[in-house]
């Protein structure tokens, strides 16, 4: 839109967000932005209150991750601090969150006054914040407010990562004397020769192969690649595998999806496959340790063809400036029908039908009455723990997100918040450990108030189990809480206790016919564990 005459610099910026189709803000307001927050508030856009700033960034990364764009707006040090973690979640994950801060006035700045929440200089959550996004700026003059809050969007939407804008709150009200903005998208020249060139080499590396293979990773989903990923796999008849981070990149009943790669969280015969091949097709792909396991050979940089957003490596060698066309060109391109050969559909396998109703629920049997409760229109949200190693083996019928490469424990809850509000038609279901569930699962708070019901299942097995398979002391032992006693103190919501295959059955199916949120607590051994990270510990000790 273009800026009329008296629209104020917070008008603006609202205006813009609801040109994306963002009808959520998650954020707790303090004086330096309630000025903002009582203008967002008499907008279109809701207001979502949460218990804690944290729980407002994840939630707000969440709600990106499914609708493009998420926002999250608190108030000067003490809430935007808070938000470091998340962004920086956002940023490795990438994730397009816009981040919205309060700050001290220009005016109130002049004599260097002591305010409250100043750290040391009032730049520093500017600084701080440079660091963690694709783009930064402070809304203090009148002449660039407009065209910087268009930039910095524009940043966000193009490279799928946070961006921060800090509104000192005597700007809230202020009329830009340059009423500019809505610049058009500049995209990056690339000569027609680059792609010509890449799309030649590519397509001669695959069809020179015997067994290539297509990773799909988180970007296929962000960037919106499905179509142009599967083209390119049917018409090559190309296997594919994803990454844990993209786990649902690729819709799991595609007759060429096998599975997730990835060390010894993904399928072994998957890995071995992807390691085997001679060429592979990397697409949005970002391997981390996580995905290489730290333990593997991994993939040998002479086979891979890797495209990302903004550079296109195939081989030793990168074509600057090329992204995604490659794709879009590769699909077009002559290619050769590829014999499948043996190809490991992992996806397919189910998992057997091993909960036996009156004994206590073992982690695995957890795990497979999960895949098998879950519907289409589910969200699965695992947490970091077992709850990720576990959930990467099941099958899924629905979307998944998690932090599967950045890890940050707490996402799991406030992104089930952001996920229902982003798509309503969508129950989250979430999978998180006590110890996670403890850092931010008062978030359920936040779902009861704005009337969502997703379902969270707590794995108590009493403190960090993922770090006892690397060093098990009382360092690793949490408090113990009554977890399903949790909505009598929310004051709604549904608590079950499901220590038997039969209660676990019982419960989901209650909390699935529930219009408010359910709270399901799994007691499990101290050591018992999900099979992914029996093998992950096993390697660790085999290794120690
Ligand atoms: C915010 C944060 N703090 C610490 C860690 C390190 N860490 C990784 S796994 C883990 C234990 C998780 O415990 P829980 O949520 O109970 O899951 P479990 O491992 O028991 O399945 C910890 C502390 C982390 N990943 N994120
Ligand atoms: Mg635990």
């Amino acid at each position: 839109m273009r800026m009329a005459e008296g629209v104020t610099i917070s008008e603006y910026l609202i205006a813009r967000i609801l040109d994306q189709g963002v009808r959520h803000v998650f954020g707790i307001p303090g004086d330096y932005v309630i000025g903002f927050f009582d203008r967002i508030s008499k907008s279109p856009l809701q207001l979502v209150i949460t218990a804690v700033e944290q729980g407002a960034g994840f939630a707000a990364d969440a709600y990106a991750r499914m609708k493009g764009l998420g926002v999250v707006c608190v108030t000067f040090s003490v809430g935007g601090l808070k938000l470091a973690n998340t962004t920086a979640q956002a940023f490795a994950e990438k994730s397009p969150v816009l981040v919205i801060s309060g700050a001290p006035g220009r005016e109130e700045r002049l004599k260097n006054p002591v305010l409250h929440h100043r750290v040391n200089l009032f730049s520093d959550q500017l600084r701080v914040f440079e660091r963690l996004t694709t783009a930064s700026a402070e809304l203090s003059d009148p002449e660039t407010a407009a065209s910087e809050i268009d930039r910095v969007l524009e940043a966000v939407l193009r490279d799928k990562r946070p961006g921060y804008l800090e509104l000192p709150r005597d700007m809230i009200a202020v009329v830009p004397a340059v009423q500019r903005g809505n610049r058009p998208m500049a995209s990056p020249v690339v000569g027609t020769g680059t792609l010509d060139e890449a799309q030649s080499e590519a397509a001669g590396m695959i069809n020179a192969a015997e067994r290539p293979v297509i990773l799909a990773g988180v970007g296929v989903e962000r960037h919106g690649l499905l179509g142009q990923t599967l083209g390119l796999a049917r018409k090559g008849n190309i296997p594919l595998a994803a990454t844990i981070l993209g786990k649902s990149a690729i819709p799991e009943e595609e007759p060429l999806y096998m599975g997730v790669y990835g060390g010894l969280v993904g399928n072994e015969e998957v890995s071995k496959y992807v390691e085997g091949s001679d060429c592979v097709i990397m697409v949005g792909a970002y391997l981390s340790d996580l995905d290489l396991g730290s333990l593997t050979s991994g993939i040998d940089q002479g086979k891979i063809i890797h495209i990302t957003a903004d550079r296109v490596t195939i081989r030793h060698h990168v074509y600057p400036g090329l992204g995604f066309d490659l794709l879009e060109a590769l699909s077009g391109a002559g290619l050769n029908r590829h014999e499948a050969g043996h190809v490991p559909y992992a996806s397919r396998q189910r998992l057997p039908d091993g909960v036996v109703p009156d004994t206590p629920v073992s982690a695995e049997q957890v795990f497979q009455a999960v895949s098998q409760f879950l519907e289409e229109k589910d969200v699965l949200i695992a947490d970091v723990g077992d709850s990720l190693f576990g959930t990467a083996e099941i099958s899924l019928p629905c979307p998944f997100i998690s932090s599967a490469y950045y890890a940050s424990m707490g996402f799991g809850v406030p992104g089930a918040v952001g996920v229902q509000l982003a798509c309503p038609e969508h129950r989250p279901v979430v999978i998180t450990g006590d110890g996670a569930f403890q850092m931010t699962g008062m978030e359920v708070s936040t779902a009861a108030r704005y009337g969502l019901n997703p379902v969270v299942i707590v794995l108590n097995n009493g403190g960090y189990g993922t770090l006892r398979m690397i060093a098990d002391g009382p360092f690793d032992d949490i408090h113990s809480w009554n977890y399903a006693k949790v909505p009598e103190v929310i004051g709604s919501g549904n608590g079950f206790f499901a220590r038997t295959g039969q209660e676990l059955a019982e419960a989901l199916n209650s909390a699935r016919r529930s219009k408010e949120f359910s709270i399901i607590e799994v007691p499990l051994q101290r050591d018992d564990s999900s099979p992914c990270l029996r093998r992950l510990g096993m390697a660790i000790r085999r290794r120690l």
